[in-house]
């Protein structure tokens, strides 16, 4: 068997089902909404990689830091044999935790993006001879299943991309990987922290706007996809703190009065000048909130490290 496997969780047209779901009900509702899952198609995971390496986008060195300095305490907390990891795009910084791994038998990177698993995936079995790696193409916001692996399993969630969920999708989501965990196994989370105002911003708002581009970028994949006339430079970016909710959310905010096109749905889309279409939402945590969080779907805290600076944290539950 070649050490490299990619298999489809769902069929080929799902994800285009799914995409048409989310276009015709996000942009038929008060306010306009479209979820943060379709950034990522082949020039979308290119952008958010340029993301990571931003000055204002502090999120993924704060994270790295930590990987590299408790990879160690991971390793011997877990004893894993399995490694998945749920939105692996590039599994750059999953390297870390990798070399920790005496044991590891089989690495499972998660994702929505077939290039980036692709790329990622043949990287790693070239640079780690002895790793199996089997890739899976999945939405992991959907229901989940996993292949059966060795245990125990480290499930490993990182990026801080849990905050892409409302606090109602997260109960349901933390509850689903509970109930993939067996005991021994183990759920590894990121979460960004709530922080300054205006450190949180930049991060979304970068000056070199390579975080604009992100955004808009969902507006090609309509067209693309679904044959929409979006013009992107109709919009402009807009990153803000929700503060009562403890969440940036990004937002495209219509230029003028402008009529939208969506062939494959058979639809108008009128947005009126300063209509603001919802992207994403990227929630920050505190530890007890993440601490109670865990604990309604049956998941205790055993670990909790932080960057230096206390700016990211990674959570280690083991089941
Ligand atoms: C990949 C979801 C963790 O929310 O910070 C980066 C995506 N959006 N810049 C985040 C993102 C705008 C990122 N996650």
């Amino acid at each position: 068997m070649s050490p490299f496997l990619l298999t489809r969780t769902l069929p080929e047209d799902a994800t285009d089902a799914a995409l048409r779901a989310d276009v015709l009900h996000g942009l038929t509702h008060t306010p306009k909404t479209l979820p943060p899952k379709w950034f990522y198609d082949a020039h979308g995971s290119e952008l958010f990689e340029q993301i990571t390496e931003l000055p204002e986008y502090y999120p993924t060195r704060a994270e790295r830091e930590i990987l590299i300095d408790r990879a160690g305490e991971i390793a011997a907390a877990t004893g894993a044999r399995t490694l998945v990891e749920l939105g692996s795009g590039s599994s750059d910084k999953t390297r870390h935790l990798l070399d920790a791994f005496t044991d590891l038998a089989l690495y499972v990177p998660v994702d929505v993006s077939e290039s980036a698993l692709t790329q990622a995936g043949h990287a790693l079995i070239e640079e780690r001879p002895g790793l199996d790696v089997h890739a899976l193409i999945a939405d992991f916001t959907g229901a989940m299943t996993l292949p059966e692996t060795p245990g125990p399993r480290l499930l490993a969630f990182l990026g801080g991309t849990i905050g892409n969920l409302l606090p109602a999708e997260r109960a349901t989501f933390f509850a689903g990987l509970r109930a993939l965990l067996s005991p021994g196994d183990a759920l590894l989370l990121g979460t960004d922290l709530v922080k300054d105002e205006q450190v949180l911003v930049r991060a979304y708002d970068d000056a070199a706007g390579v975080t604009a581009a992100f955004n808009k970028n969902v507006l090609t994949v309509v067209d693309r996809e679904l044959g929409a006339d979006f013009d992107a430079g109709a919009f402009d970016h807009v990153a803000l703190w929700d503060a009562d909710n403890e969440w940036i959310e990004m937002r495209l905010r219509s230029r003028t009065d402008q009529t939208v096109k969506i062939p494959a749905l058979d639809l108008a889309v009128d947005f009126t000048a300063g209509e603001e279409l919802r992207t994403e939402i990227s929630a920050k945590f505190r530890k007890e909130g993440v601490r109670s969080e865990l604990a309604a779907a049956g998941l205790e805290l055993a670990h909790w490290w932080t960057d230096r600076e206390g700016r990211f944290a990674l959570s280690l539950s083991v089941v």
